[in-house]
Formats: structure tokens, sequence, C-alpha cells
């Protein structure tokens, strides 16, 4: 298995099934937005959600949640961390209750991460990953074994982010600890940056989302408790993996 990280959207490499494919398909293509939306995505579908389809414009996702039962969809729109006017929940996870999600079909668009998971729907599996789910997402890519292994990360419109970046580091490091440390799974120099970033704040992965620049945006927005959950690891046995295009 070769393993690349990429740190955003644009610096994901076209593949064959884009508009200008630049490079093969990677077997497996796992999209990353831990503060909030892959988190959020973990979190409903651990609720009971029916699934989450990812829209990179609201107006995609209003036109195409009108077609859908009113009482079976919930519309989930956030934009510079505020929920959109017209959507029924923001971004937060913890919203995402059984009472509220379960059996509902949620239509979401959001600054990243909805934009993240576009970027990489026409590889064979894709899947959604965020520190919460950590674990499964490991054990669900050591079952199939990808030769390659994609991870890219929403960033915060274009740029580096330090939470989406580590929780690559979080998933290579539990693949290693059963594949073997051995340099050869490195598919880019990103990958090896991501481990050496989470083997330095492993421990303290909040104090780093204090750090970060979209962590101290959704601090100022009050949302500590949003925050302090997604940098839980390992609490949710679920694989967000796509049925659809941009549908998980
Ligand atoms: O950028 C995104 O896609 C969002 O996850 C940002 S927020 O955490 O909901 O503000």
């Amino acid at each position: 298995m070769k393993i690349s990280v990429f740190h955003t959207p644009e610096l994901t490499p076209q593949f064959s099934g884009s508009e200008s494919p630049t490079t093969p398909a990677p077997d497996c293509a796992i999209a990353i937005d831990v503060l909030r939306a892959t988190t959020t995505i973990a979190t409903a579908l651990a609720a009971g959600a029916e699934s989450v389809q990812a829209f990179c414009t609201l107006e995609e996702l209003m036109t195409t949640s009108e077609a859908w039962p009113a009482d079976r969809r919930i519309r989930i729109g956030e934009r510079g961390g505020k929920t959109v006017e017209g959507c029924d929940l923001g971004n937060s996870p913890l919203d995402c209750t059984p009472d509220r999600v379960a059996g509902k079909r949620l239509f979401m668009s959001t600054t990243n991460g909805t934009r993240a998971l576009q970027t990489i729907q026409s590889a064979p599996v894709v899947l959604a990953a965020a520190l919460v789910n950590r674990r499964a997402i490991v054990d669900f890519v050591l079952a199939q074994q990808p030769a390659t292994l994609w991870m890219t990360a929403s960033g915060w419109e274009g740029s580096f982010s330090l939470e989406d970046t580590v929780c690559a580091g979080a998933i290579i490091s539990a693949l290693l600890e059963k594949l073997g440390q051995d340099s050869d799974w490195f598919g880019n120099d990103e990958a090896v940056a991501a481990l050496a970033l989470y083997d330095q704040w492993r421990d303290r992965l909040l104090q780093l989302f204090h750090q970060a620049s979209h962590g101290q945006r959704l601090l100022r927005l009050g949302l500590l408790e949003d925050l302090e959950y997604c940098a839980s690891q390992d609490r949710l046995d679920v694989v967000p993996i796509q049925t659809a295009p941009a549908v998980l």
C-alpha cells in the first residue's frame, strides 16, 4: 500500500473520472474535515441517518432536497462556521442526535468539507474520515488492502489546516501499527509530515485545535463543545462509504 496525503482539494491531483485527469485513480480515497463536516457525517450515520448527500453549492442542495419528502430530509448548511438561513441545522455534530436524524437523508453543504468529497468522488472507494471514526476507517482499509490510498484534507478555503492533517497522521499511525513501521508505505512527503504532526500532538489534540485557525474561528462562535467532541478519537464504529456520487 502507498499512502499519500494532500493538504487541500486543490492540491489533490485530478485522476481518471475527473475533468482533466493527470494520474490514475487511487484504489481508495478518503476525505477528511475534522472541523467539522466529516465528524458530522460519521456522527449522523452512527445515529441512524439513512444517508448523507454532499453538495458544493447551496443552490444545488436546495433544488435536490426539494424533491425529497419534507419529513424524511434534513438540510445542513454552513458558511463561515454559521448556519445558513433556510437550513434545518448548521454543521454541528452534536446536533445529529438519533431523535433528529434517524431514518432521514441529510442534504449537506459546507465551506470546505463537501468540496473535498466532490473532488475525490470518482475514486472506486470513497470514505469520509474524522478522529471520531478513525479506528473503524483503519480496520476497513486494512481489510481492503488498497494498493493506493489517498487522503484529501479539506483545509480552509484552499489553505492548510492542522486538524485535518493531524487526522491523516492519526490514520497513518494506526495503519503502520498493523502494517509495520516501514518507509515504503509513504506515497508522498505530506504523509510523512502528517505522521510527524500526529506523533507530536497525539496526547494533546484539543490543545492543537485551540492553535488551529479554524479551531479559533469556532471558539469565537462559542463552539468549544464541538471542538472537544471533534478532538476525541475512535468513539464511533462507523465507516461512511460512498454509494453514489457524493452520497454516503
Ligand atoms: O469547512 C467546512 O466544510 C466546515 O466543516 C466548516 S465548520 O466547522 O462547519 O465551520
